[in-house]
């Protein structure tokens, strides 16, 4: 069993080594799966040595400008995009991906064979903090296929979280982290960038009991319902127990996902009442709800849309947006029980 390997008792265990020790729990195991997740890793400590030199691009060129080379500089996010792209088109593993860049599902280019596993991923999460050097991340999340054989469908994106066979995401933070799970618990490695390995750093991460944070946009407190302004006085004390939790919020998914995590509490994007624009709230199901409610749950939390599990929830379109309230169960469950009370749409006469 994998949990035998465990860092600090002088084993170093990269993440090949424990990827491979996983499989072997599986005789029936090809290697195709093992081989996904080294390529996301892979892609993971090329785009950490992109974004870390992100701060350059000012001196050496942004996106639509010259570079000293007199080369067109890419934006980090199409760059993020086409490396998770170019590492997985070739490999006969995979039958269709998908991206939250990209519109429509991407085939894989004719020339290639096709596989039997689908990749969808968020190639640069929270991107928009580049700028003021806050950490992004990468989500990613891998089915079966569902159609018999040749190119994927659009139908073989479009599977339930619950169905997953693997997801995991990467933080490009003080340290790049990868975590990620098989459905054999959620283990996390960071990259050492002196000999270019992920060491297993946090193996069987639970979330914590007692939960610690909160983190949701404030900002918008004033465009959210009833039940949902009720619960976060809760969690700002207003509850028999008088106990409040900090309130944490980055601004970047992975981050707050990650910190949530590891210290307990609750993330939430809720949808908007008031802002047409956000009826279902801002993330997308397929790429950051479902890849991250699979962790959470195999981290024994849980996530949300306010009134179902995220994981039961079949994407209807590629870029779905949905409500989104994930982390410790008990909170989670909270949340849905203020949204039942408070805000409860009327059963049709
Ligand atoms: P993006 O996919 O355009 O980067 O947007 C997703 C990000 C998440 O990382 C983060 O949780 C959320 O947007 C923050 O939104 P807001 O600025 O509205 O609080
Ligand atoms: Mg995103």
């Amino acid at each position: 069993m994998t949990s035998r390997l465990r860092p600090g008792d002088g084993t170093i265990v990269t993440i090949e080594r424990f990827i491979l020790e996983q499989e072997r729990d599986y005789p029936d195991a090809t290697g195709t799966l093992t081989n996904v997740l080294y390529d996301m890793a892979l892609a993971a400590k090329i785009i950490s040595s992109h974004t870390t030199r992100a701060g350059l691009a000012q001196i050496l060129g942004s996106t639509g400008e010259q570079n000293v080379q007199g080369e067109e500089v890419q934006k980090l996010d199409a760059f993020a995009e086409r490396t998770i792209f170019r590492l997985n088109d070739h490999t006969g593993r995979l039958a269709v991906m998908a991206s939250e860049e990209i519109d429509n599902p991407i085939p894989i280019p004719p020339q290639f064979a096709t596989g039997k596993y689908v990749l969808v991923y968020d190639p640069l999460d929270g991107s928009s903090n580049i700028d003021y050097n806050v950490s992004v991340g990468t989500i990613f999340a891998i089915h079966r296929r569902k159609s018999a054989e040749g190119p994927g469908t659009l139908d073989d994106c479009l599977q339930p979280g619950r169905d997953l066979v693997a997801a995991g995401y990467i933080i490009y933070g003080s340290s790049t982290i990868m975590v990620y799970s098989t459905g054999q618990g959620v283990h996390g490695f960071t990259l050492d960038p002196h000999i270019g390995e992920f060491l297993l750093s946090h193996p069987d991460i639970r979330i914590p009991a007692k939960p610690k944070y909160y983190s949701a946009n404030q900002g918008y407190e004033r465009h959210w319902t009833e039940g949902v302004r009720r619960f976060t006085q809760d969690l700002q004390g207003d509850n028999e127990q008088k106990q409040a939790l900090s309130l944490r919020y980055i601004g970047s998914l992975v981050a707050d996902f990650h910190r949530n995590l590891l210290a307990g509490g609750i993330f939430y994007y809720p949808a908007d009442s008031q802002d047409p624009r956000k009826p279902q709230g801002k993330l997308r199901l397929v790429y950051e709800a479902a890849p991250l409610a699979f962790l959470a749950e195999q981290a024994g939390g849980y996530a949300s849309d306010g009134q179902r599990r995220i994981l039961d929830i079949r994407p209807e379109r590629l870029h779905q947006r949905v409500p989104l309230y994930i982390g410790s169960r008990s909170l989670v469950e909270k949340a849905e029980d203020y949204i039942r009370r408070y805000d409860a749409v009327p059963a049709a006469q």
